[in-house]
């Protein structure tokens, strides 16, 4: 069958793509994206010159380029990773997030009805779901915890997951959601929390942690929640949403002093800022419909997949460097600068 792939020259969309080639030799991957600051080309040049692949760049939003595409490929199924996915800049600028990733997904499912006979899979998040108390560790997000959103990130998300609904039920596409907690791995972009630690370690600079470091998030291998989207597009129910994580919770003060020991670093690095604004506590997710219903498990424990990843970013320095060495510097200033010197100056006081 050909598959469509958005968002491919992401973090997880890429790993997706090498998942299914390697999975389904018989497939042909089309890959749609927009090539933003999050979409690197360099991460797909393995297999730009394989017969089963197709890299088109393209905005989810084009609606004539989308329906041209959809014309001449004629794709039997679209799993839809592009979307804008980093919460800090959610807060900064909102209305990008909304285009792409609430317009992108209704343009990618009318290309799908106007086509016809075309199976459409949401890549969601567990961030929908908001936030549960640090308190209360005996609860989980499942299938039927409301929707209940913080920032524009997630509600752009929540926003297109209830389109998605909205498309089955109106038109009958046969849709399936699956939402999964933080992923870690390969092609990481460094903005996000665990490539950034592990790249400022490796140059000796300050390791910004938000308020105390004390949010937990919920941690799955890149590679296990790919299989958890391969299972789900062939063998899930339609209408249905899927949670994906792999009970494995941990306070980023943890990951971060973990990276910083993994590398032979100073605690002193660590350097706690302000707090991201409307700051979600903690997520954890339920998996257990995916594992009753699909056999999904997760593979990579974290304690091997951290250490992989970790020797992933040290053996591969070209591929951030040149990532850190662009645009990257006026985000990274925007983001931090002031938040750093207000810790500094507040350090200063208290001496
Ligand atoms: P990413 O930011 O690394 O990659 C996003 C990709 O989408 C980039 O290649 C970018 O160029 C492309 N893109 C952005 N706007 C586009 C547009 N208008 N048209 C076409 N392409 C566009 O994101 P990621 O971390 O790989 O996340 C992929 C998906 O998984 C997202 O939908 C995200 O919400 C979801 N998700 C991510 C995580 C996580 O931990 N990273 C967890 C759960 C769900
Ligand atoms: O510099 C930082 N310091 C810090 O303390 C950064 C970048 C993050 N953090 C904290 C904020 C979060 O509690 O680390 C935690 C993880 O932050 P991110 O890596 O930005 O991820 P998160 O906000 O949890 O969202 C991620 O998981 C769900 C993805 O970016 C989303 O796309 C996905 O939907």
């Amino acid at each position: 069958m050909t598959v469509f792939v958005t968002g491919g020259a992401g973090f997880i969309g890429s790993n997706y793509i090498f998942y299914h080639l390697a999975k389904h030799p018989e497939d042909r991957v089309v890959c749609l994206d927009k090539l933003t600051y999050a979409g690197n080309l360099s991460t797909l040049a393995p297999i730009m010159n394989d017969p089963r692949f197709r890299f088109c760049k393209v905005d989810i939003c084009d609606r004539e380029a989308i329906y041209g595409l959809f014309e001449e490929e004629k794709p039997d199924a679209v799993i839809n990773f592009a979307a804008e996915s980093h919460v800090d800049r959610s807060i900064e600028n909102p209305s990008i997030f909304l285009e792409t990733n609430i317009i992108g997904t209704s343009v990618l499912m009318d290309a799908c009805r106007k086509y016809g006979g075309v199976r459409y899979h949401q890549v969601s998040t567990d961030e929908v779901y908001g936030d549960l108390p640090l308190d209360r560790p005996d609860l989980f997000f499942t299938e039927q915890t409301p929707i209940h959103t913080s920032s524009p990130y997630s509600s752009s998300k929540a926003g297109a997951d209830l389109l998605v609904m909205a498309y089955c039920r109106t038109y009958g596409l046969p849709v399936t959601i699956s939402r999964c907690s933080n992923n870690y791995g390969p092609y990481h972009f460094p903005e996000k929390l665990i490539p950034l630690m592990i790249i400022n370690c490796l140059h000796d600079k300050p390791l910004p942690v938000y308020g105390r470091g004390l949010n937990i998030r919920d941690w799955l291998y890149v590679e296990d929640h790919c299989k958890a989207v391969d299972l789900i597009v062939r063998g899930g129910r339609i209408g249905e949403v899927y949670n994906v994580g792999g009970h494995n919770e941990m306070r980023n003060i943890d990951i971060v002093r973990l990276i910083v020991r993994a590398l032979g670093k100073s605690e002193e690095l660590i350097t706690y800022v302000a707090d991201r604004k409307g700051h979600d506590l903690r997520y954890a997710i339920d998996p257990t419909k995916i594992h009753e219903e699909l056999g999904w498990l997760p593979e990579t424990k974290f304690e091997d997949g951290i250490q992989k990843t970790i020797r992933w970013y040290l053996d591969h320095p070209a591929w951030w460097e040149e990532i850190i060495s662009g645009e990257y510097q006026n985000y990274y200033r925007d983001m931090y600068q002031q938040r750093l010197e207000d810790s500094a100056a507040a350090n200063e006081v208290k001496r």
